[in-house]
């Protein structure tokens, strides 16, 4: 798969000025786009799309300096703490950065680590390096957005400052200028867009203008060790870091799962899904990259891959979609008002059972197969995807108010699963526990007209007892 996906980026393009850039992917952040005289080049500050390849964010930047004859670096700016990530995140981010730092090597690209939050170390660097144009990509997340609205207020003036939306096919702002309901309604805006944005992509070339500044070479041991992050939580050993290996897991998935993704997927124990998510969330491979690997198979596999498409794209470029027109999309607030009012009308409902955060942590509820799952997700960083909303509202129906629960599922998410913070993950818990892109269903205690799901419902679909059995309370 690597030579195939190396062989159609050259025949895309063997340099981006040769593609036609499609320039609904840029959006301008800063006032004035006029890119200064002879300034020593241009930057890609990367952060949400951690890889070298199939970037648009870095092809853009690249195509800037090649227009200009400037030389090209890039800048990830590392914090030392990102809302609830452990090193379990921070250990598989920083050797999939390992890996891009060698390959921009390769490209004769520089590659800067920059220690601290962007607002402090960025405009320092664009000054001492005279960059004369800023170059990001795109998540829709406030953390992130509030980096870039804070780089944009210290940026000097005379230096452009743009934002790519590298992680979707068709761009979050393009897609729809509002909050979608829900994949009914964005999913056609989605596929009439697709033959102008899903298409290959050139590639990133070795870089012709070099700059009189060399990257200093980083000690990612150091790195690691000086992280003030939460070390209980261990790294996992199935998911092997960065890019190589993710186009692995795609390569993997073609050939031995794609063909059982629609009959199996929902099946916790059928190895059926992509498992690519840890290397999505990161960046590391690209959907867009993916989905045109996978897409290759619509002859023999229709339904396997329209559900992959659905599931990666329609599905998730609506999460991106929910976080970016709704800034409480990760509280009650951010759910419709029918929502909010069944749940506040049952939260005085008894509860069966009230279960702490602790117990829930451990996995110490009276229900075996919610337990497995919560186990799955600490002991492996990925539970299965229909787990988790039976996971989910389980939490609902286990705490004393609809707050709590979103509080708690939210939590648990960001803390144990590798691809958690996420847009998938805030929208996943809304979904769950206060119906975003659902509908209403039979009004019930504690749910309200919340979509329900109990483990009579689970048991028919597939043997929970064998799922019980892989994962016990330690
Ligand atoms: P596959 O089934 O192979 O799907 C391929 C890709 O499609 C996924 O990687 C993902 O990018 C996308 N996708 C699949 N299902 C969904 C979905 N329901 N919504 C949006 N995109 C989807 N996903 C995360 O990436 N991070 C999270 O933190 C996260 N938390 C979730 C919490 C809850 C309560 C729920 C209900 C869902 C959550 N999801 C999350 C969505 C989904 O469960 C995972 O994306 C999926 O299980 C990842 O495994 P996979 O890549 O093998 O999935
Ligand atoms: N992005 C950065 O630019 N710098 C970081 O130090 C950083 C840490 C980090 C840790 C865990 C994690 O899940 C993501 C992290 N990101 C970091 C990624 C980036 O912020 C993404 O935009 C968000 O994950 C949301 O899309």
């Amino acid at each position: 798969l690597l030579e195939g996906v190396a062989r159609s980026r050259l025949r895309a393009g063997s340099s981006v000025l040769a593609f036609a850039f499609n320039k609904k992917r840029v959006r301008l952040v800063s006032s004035s786009s006029e890119l200064k005289e002879a300034s020593g080049g241009i930057s890609y500050w990367m952060s949400r799309d951690q890889r070298v390849q199939d970037n648009w964010a870095f092809l853009y930047a690249q195509r800037l300096a090649l227009q200009q004859k400037l030389p090209l670096h890039v800048c990830f700016c590392l914090v030392p703490k990102f809302l609830d990530a452990t090193i379990r995140h921070y250990g598989f981010m920083l050797k999939g950065l390992q890996e891009v730092a060698e390959e921009c090597k390769e490209l004769h690209i520089p590659f800067h680590l920059l220690i601290g939050l962007a607002k402090d170390v960025l405009p320092q660097f664009i000054n001492e390096h005279d960059i004369g144009g800023l170059v990001t990509d795109f998540s829709p997340l406030r953390v992130p957005l509030q980096w870039v609205d804070d780089v944009r207020k210290n940026l000097p003036d005379d230096v452009p400052f743009v934002q790519v939306d590298a992680h979707n096919i068709v761009p979050c702002w393009f897609a729809s200028s509002k909050q979608e309901y829900g994949a009914r309604t964005i999913r056609k805006k989605i596929h009439d867009q697709l033959p102008q944005f899903l298409t290959e992509f050139p590639a990133v070339s070795r870089h012709p203008h070099n700059s009189k500044f060399t990257a200093e070479s980083v000690d990612w041991d150091a790195c690691y060790a000086s992280l003030q992050v939460d070390r209980t939580v261990g790294e996992v050993d199935w998911a092997t870091p960065g890019g190589t290996a993710g186009l692995r897991v795609l390569q993997s998935f073609i050939g031995e799962r794609l063909k059982f993704f629609n009959t199996d997927r929902n099946n916790p124990n059928k190895a059926a899904l992509s498992n690519l998510s840890p290397w999505f969330h990161f960046g590391q491979v690209s959907v867009q990259r993916a989905v045109l690997e996978v897409q290759k198979y619509g002859g023999k596999f229709r339904e396997s891959v329209d559900a992959f498409i659905e599931e990666a794209v329609v599905r998730r470029e609506l999460a991106d979609n929910f976080c970016f027109y709704n800034e409480t999309y990760d509280k009650l607030e951010g759910a419709y008002a029918w929502a909010r009012n069944t749940l506040k009308d049952h939260t005085k409902d008894r509860r069966t059972h009230i279960y702490t955060l602790e117990q829930l942590e451990a996995g110490k509820t009276h229900d075996p197969l919610w337990n497995a799952a919560q186990l799955q997700m600490v002991h492996e960083g990925k539970m299965h995807g229909f787990l988790r909303m039976y996971w989910a509202k389980k939490i609902l129906e286990w705490t004393s108010t609809p707050e709590t629960a979103l509080k708690y599922a939210i939590y648990l998410n960001d803390r144990f699963e590798l691809d958690g913070r996420d847009p998938n993950g805030y929208v996943g818990c809304m979904w769950s526990i206060c119906g975003i892109h659902d509908q209403g269903w039979a009004e019930r205690a504690v749910f309200g007209k919340i979509r329900y799901m109990n483990y009579a419902g689970c048991k028919r679909k597939f043997d929970v007892e064998q799922f019980e059995r892989r994962y016990h309370p330690k």
